[in-house]
């Protein structure tokens, strides 16, 4: 009876500890903010490379040297930064409002706060480097060559969307990108098969398997790391730590929340994820390491998202708005550029506002064809069309019942 009592107060005083509700934000080593950055002198000629030094707490290294804090970049690059961070963001608020309104239904999930991930890496890599990711895909996807009108369709289920309407928020493809996955953590062993066929193929490429941090504890994943880092496979672990699995805080779910250290015989790099010119430079040196034959890495990005996990999920009751407000004032991935930008004169006011004005009218009107483009025809021949790759498809496959049988050459 004691025993169970002082059990039963054990756990109520864990309940409650667990429940209290963050009013300062915990500190995390490699800090998310991005004030200390230096510039050497901006060329006038906006493709000049000029230097960039990137704050000291930019980077944490496990069992590596670190990347160097020097880098080169050109007015052009971090226009197109800026502009891609932007148009991610827009092309998301559409989604939230069209899941208000209704028009998209079943899953959503948006990364608006997250954006510097999916635009630093890009620009790090080449369109033949891979990348895999887990259902947050939509700015992935835009990154990788997707429309605005053919990911916005996607979420509508539109004939031309992404992937003809078939596939919504969780399952978008491009070319040398593989999704858009809704089983958490099932991308990242097949990221590392990825890599392997670069690596049997004899490609310099490397590929980016991206994961939750309410992912990285799945064994699958210790699964992936062991193979990779057996055979050097060319891939990058990459853990996108935006604080949250679902509604579950990364401390209340992992042992050790410095997931950049969890491939143990791996080395790891942890980057401020919420500054796109960091997880360049990280992106950049880690193609290169994989790439050089030395095997995996793990990276951690630590980032944050502003909206719920879902469009289901209000995403307050978790957090504190205190949270995410400071999340959004001091560490916003795009404000926090177009700062630095205005206050190194490579940018002026005037600039940025004919950005944000071509940005809103090339992803509203893409949005407004997305809305007004068809849905698929009610017919059997589209519902089993893209089972099998388009020209490959057998003479018949089974339907949906034991009595339906479907004849692709009819
Ligand atoms: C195998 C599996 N288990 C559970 C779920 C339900 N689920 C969806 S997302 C999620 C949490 C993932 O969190 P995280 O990896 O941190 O990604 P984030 O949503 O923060 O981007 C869970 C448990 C699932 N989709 N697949
Ligand atoms: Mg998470």
């Amino acid at each position: 009876m004691l025993a169970s009592q002082s059990r039963r107060a054990a756990l109520a005083s864990l309940r409650s500890s667990s429940r209290k509700p963050l009013t300062v934000v915990p500190l995390r080593t490699v800090t998310t903010e991005a004030a200390g950055w230096k510039v050497g002198n901006v060329p006038a000629d906006p493709d000049a490379k000029f230097n960039i030094k990137l704050q000291d707490e930019t980077f944490d290294a496990y069992n590596i040297e670190p990347p160097s804090l020097e880098m080169q970049t050109t007015k052009n690059e971090l226009k197109a930064m800026y502009k891609d961070m932007a148009s991610v963001r827009r092309m998301e608020m559409a989604a939230d409002r069209l899941y208000k309104e209704r028009k998209i239904r079943g899953f959503c999930h948006l990364s608006i706060g997250q954006e510097a991930v999916a635009v630093g890496m890009e620009k790090a890599i080449t369109p033949d480097d891979q990348i895999i990711t887990a259902y947050r895909c939509h700015g992935f996807a835009y990154m990788r060559g997707g429309s605005v009108k053919s990911i916005i369709a996607e979420l509508l289920g539109r004939r031309e969307g992404i992937a003809y309407g078939k596939g919504g928020s969780m399952h978008m493809f491009a070319k040398s990108f593989y999704g858009g996955n809704g089983i958490v953590g099932a991308q990242v062993p097949v990221g590392a098969g990825v890599a392997f066929a670069m690596k049997y193929l004899g490609r310099k490429n490397t590929t980016f398997a991206l994961y939750g941090d309410g992912a990285a504890n799945q064994g699958q994943v210790f699964e992936a790391f062991n193979m990779a880092k057996l055979w050097d496979i060319p891939v990058v672990f990459g853990c996108e730590n935006n604080k949250y699995g679902m509604g579950t805080a990364a401390n209340r779910s992992s042992a050790l929340t410095e997931y950049h250290k969890r491939g143990q015989y791996i080395p790891g790099l942890k980057v401020n994820g919420m500054d796109v010119l960091a997880v360049k430079a990280a992106c950049a040196w880690a193609k290169e390491y994989t790439t050089s034959g030395k095997g995996p890495l793990v990276m951690e990005f630590l980032t944050y998202r502003y909206g719920g996990h879902s469009m289901s999920d209000p995403g307050t009751t978790y957090r504190t708005r205190e949270e995410i407000s400071w999340f959004r004032t001091n560490q916003d991935a795009i404000q926090s550029i177009r700062n630095r930008l205005l206050e190194w004169q490579v940018m002026t006011e005037d600039e940025f506002r004919e950005i944000d004005r071509q940005v809103k009218e090339d992803i509203d009107r893409e949005v407004a064809e997305a809305e007004s483009s068809p849905v698929p025809d009610n017919t059997a021949r589209i519902l089993y069309e893209d089972i099998y790759t388009r020209g490959s498809e057998p003479d018949w496959i089974r339907g949906r019942t034991a009595e339906e049988t479907f004849y692709y050459k009819e």
